[in-house]
């Protein structure tokens, strides 16, 4: 039997999450970090997906990737749609990219069926979800919503490497970042298909799920400054070890961890120097990543984190300093989104569970501007970050019925 051209569009969005996944600066494994080559590679076939959708695509000043639904009769306010295509060092193929290649499908889907939309229809392919690179996330949305910060073009990298050079390197232009205009706007509504990244829905033997929120997080940088020194000369009394007062702040945060059931925290990047193996660390700096599912209940648990690792540098006679390098609050969706997908979820299965989100999403950043929804998709053992995450070609499937469904009904229901 000849593939009908719905089955046409399921087979490529499949195709396209392995294509995307073999764009990646690791040889054996995905790692896609805001304006590399790799990201550059991907956001033109990205381009591409998205005209052959029927879209009118254009790659941003800031290397997000946009695809408009041309149309003479639609109206404001704008329906925008997507996720990112970066991804985190040795990542999985389906953490934002699944979101966004499903929303380039459903959009074929919608042109392939005849429909004509009521309202404006973006596809946003967001640049820098993860922050990676710059340690601060939601670039690209934060971006789109003429909420970016303009001082991150002056951030750096490992390397050194500012924001604004990296941009030039890329062929970017950093003085256009400022004068262009948003395209999310504030009574716009934005929708996100996501990997669930935990193993509710597995546990309840569904493939999707209608979100209501997103937890509120913080990262800190934590700077311990001791003494280097000689490791083979110098006495316990007289060193000042920078990595073992780190060591010791880790499993605080550990400790902090499992003194709450809905509390996040993860020490999950850190640098030391010298960082030779007959030196005594007289500098490691680390990561701090903090979720909550309320903003109040956040601010509680960093004070005391801080307050402790504090102690812990007076005892050891080591410096700190600890900086926050970024910080959102806890989003709710937008009820009318909530309603709308539950009701287009239960045409495909048995309900429409609801769930908190512990991981952060560009849904996150845009609550800030205008009205936002989100439809988790089931993932195997709740992995996510890991290169063994995996959802299946069947949910996938599910998901694009589902995805095609909420779109035409969030465009019909929507007062203009
Ligand atoms: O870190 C997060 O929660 C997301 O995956 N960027
Ligand atoms: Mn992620
Ligand atoms: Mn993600």
């Amino acid at each position: 039997m000849p593939e009908t051209p719905i089955e046409a569009i399921e087979r490529k969005l499949l195709e396209r999450i392995d294509i995307l996944a073999s764009i990646s600066s690791d040889f054996d494994g995905i790692t896609r970090i805001f304006l590399s080559k790799e990201m550059d590679t991907a956001a033109k076939l990205i381009k591409l997906w998205m005209n052959n959708a029927g879209l009118v695509a254009n790659v941003d000043p800031l290397q997000n990737v946009i695809g408009s639904w041309p149309s003479e009769n639609a109206k404001a306010p704008a329906i925008h749609l997507g996720s990112h295509y970066d991804t985190v060092i040795n990542a999985g193929r389906f953490d934002g990219i699944l979101g966004l290649l499903l929303s380039i499908a459903a959009i074929e889907v919608l042109q392939t069926e005849g429909y004509t939309p009521k309202h404006y229809i973006n596809v946003l392919g967001f640049c820098d979800e993860e922050g990676v690179r710059y340690h601060t996330t939601f670039l690209g949305s934060s971006f789109l919503c003429g909420t970016f910060d303009l001082e991150a073009l002056d951030k750096v990298d490992e390397q050194g490497i500012s924001m604004r050079e990296a941009l030039k390197a890329r062929g970017y232009d950093a003085e256009k970042i400022e004068a262009t205009k948003p395209i999310i706007l504030p009574g716009d509504l934005f929708i996100e298909a996501h990997i669930e990244q935990g193993p509710a829905l597995e546990a309840l033997d569904l493939p999707l799920a209608v979100v209501s929120g997103i937890a509120a997080q913080t990262r800190l940088e934590v700077k311990v400054t001791g003494k280097a020194g000689h490791a083979g000369t110098t006495p316990p009394k007289l060193r000042q070890d920078a990595l073992t007062a780190a060591a010791e702040m880790i499993l605080e945060v550990e400790k902090t961890l499992k003194s709450e059931e809905s509390l996040r925290a993860t020490v999950g990047h850190i640098k030391i120097s010298p960082n030779a193996s007959n030196a005594i660390p007289g500098q490691a700096v680390f990561s701090i990543d903090l979720r909550y599912p309320n903003y109040d209940g956040l601010q509680t648990t960093k004070a005391s984190l801080m307050k402790a690792l504090k102690a812990i540098a007076n005892q050891r006679e080591v410096g700190i300093v600890i900086d926050c390098v970024q910080e959102t609050g806890s989003s709710e969706c937008d009820p009318f989104i909530q309603e709308t997908m539950c009701h287009s979820l239960s045409k495909f299965q048995e309900g429409a569970p609801t769930l908190l989100s512990g991981a952060g999403h560009d849904t996150l950043k845009i609550a800030q501007t205008c009205h936002t929804g989100m439809m988790f998709i089931r993932c195997r053992d709740g992995l996510s970050h890991h290169p063994d995450e995996y959802t299946s070609p069947q949910d996938i499937r599910a998901a694009l019925k589902a995805w095609v469904e909420i779109i035409r009904s969030l465009d019909q229901e929507l007062d203009s």
